[in-house]
């Protein structure tokens, strides 16, 4: 398949490497780029403040038509799955709801402790993803974990009692919410500090292109999916890996799970250009946005990320644009946000044309 960001498109430097090239993007001759400092949540809520960047996502973009209009013409067979991938997607991702609905029950009726971070409205990515991989593929999560466990095949009898801190949990109840693990499914971790996870999920990466081209494993083609959110995206591991894995065109697919809030932090208002997926190119990667609401779409995006990993093409970064029903943990009275208004900007955001139903972001065309 011919693809809106197969290898062809980056065997030459894709952007200007040196100095005296002309820059891709001038942050000052943004229209109306006043300080990003945006006041109060409530102003960023309600006010223009929210158009300025909305304005930066449609202005500062350039897609690239030719791949705009490939992916148009093509985009109809390649969302089409068999009824029993349907049933296998629909099935995942009610798994995931009803087990963390019945984490939020038990949280409340008072029997089950500590922090626990929900996944509800996210689905779609760990489905659109994880469902794609193989047993030896390798998965990095976060705090918010359950469902990333549940879609690589850790039963969730042995989730549940993690959370339960029962000795038949998935790390016999010493891990807790926050740090679901599991070696037989190559599920190495949620962890709680933001960001933690990156550098072992470009380890793990790093070690299969080892094994295949030190060790002369040629059977491993085994590739690593990292998942984090929109804020971490503002912390230092997150370049220092993108970095090192297009540098060493590890196999990895970053997949950032842009649910536009960090905390009570409004991903807006934190972050110098919203547009996560344009952070890839800078690195020499390719960068992709999609609807993380729409199952098939993330499907559509993992396929060509991950069958790039494996051929051996480097990574991917995928910024997933998605949003969380619940609070930010089950202790979160979650009063900062304002859903429907959030609903708004999602979907203003991606009928801006940043990348939806798929675009690559062209880099300096
Ligand atoms: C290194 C570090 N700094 C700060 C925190 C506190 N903290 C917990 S969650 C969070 C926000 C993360 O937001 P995001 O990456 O968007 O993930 P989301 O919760 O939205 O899934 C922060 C700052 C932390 N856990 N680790
Ligand atoms: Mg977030």
């Amino acid at each position: 398949m011919s693809t809106a960001f197969s290898a062809a498109k980056f065997t030459s430097p894709p952007f200007p490497l040196r100095s005296h090239d002309k820059p891709l993007f001038d942050p000052l001759k943004i229209p109306n780029a006043t300080s990003p400092f945006l006041g109060s949540t409530r102003k960023i809520r309600r006010s223009s403040s929210t158009k300025l960047n909305l304005h930066r996502r449609s202005g500062t973009v350039v897609a690239v038509s030719d791949v705009v209009k490939e992916k148009k013409s093509k985009s109809t067979s390649s969302l089409l799955i068999t009824k029993e991938e349907g049933l296998e997607l629909y099935e995942d991702m009610v798994l995931g709801r009803a087990f963390e609905d019945m984490c939020a029950q038990m949280y409340y009726r008072g029997k089950m402790f500590g922090f626990v971070h929900l996944y509800n409205g996210q689905e779609a990515v760990s489905t659109g993803f994880i469902k794609l991989l193989k047993q030896q593929d390798s998965v990095v999560s976060t705090y918010r974990d359950h469902v990333h466990a549940l879609s690589k095949g850790v039963p969730a009898r042995a989730v549940m009692s993690e959370l339960f801190g029962k000795t038949t949990g998935c790390c016999r109840g010493q891990g807790g919410s926050m740090h679901m693990f599991s070696s037989e499914h190559n599920l190495l971790g949620g962890f709680a500090f933001i960001g933690e996870g990156i550098p072992v999920a470009t380890g793990a990466a790093f070690t299969s292109k080892y094994k295949r081209e030190v060790l002369k494993e040629a059977d491993c083609d085994h590739v690593t999916l990292a998942f984090f959110g929109d804020g971490t995206c503002n912390n230092g591991q997150f370049f220092e890996c993108l970095n090192m894995a297009a540098l060493w065109k590890l196999p990895i697919v970053f997949v950032v799970e842009n649910n536009l809030w960090a905390i009570g932090m409004s991903h807006l208002r934190a972050t110098s250009d919203p547009q996560i997926y344009k952070k890839g190119p800078a690195f020499g990667m390719p960068g992709i946005h999609v609807d993380g609401m729409d199952v098939l779409k993330v499907r559509e995006v993992a396929k060509e990320a991950i069958a790039r990993a494996r051929r051996g093409e480097g990574p991917t970064l995928v910024e997933c644009e998605t949003y969380r029903f619940r609070g930010h943990s089950l202790a979160d009275p979650d009063e900062l946000r304002d859903p429907v208004f959030d609903d708004e900007t999602r979907t203003t955001c991606m009928c801006h044309g940043t990348g939806y139903p798929l675009i690559l972001h062209s880099l300096g065309q």
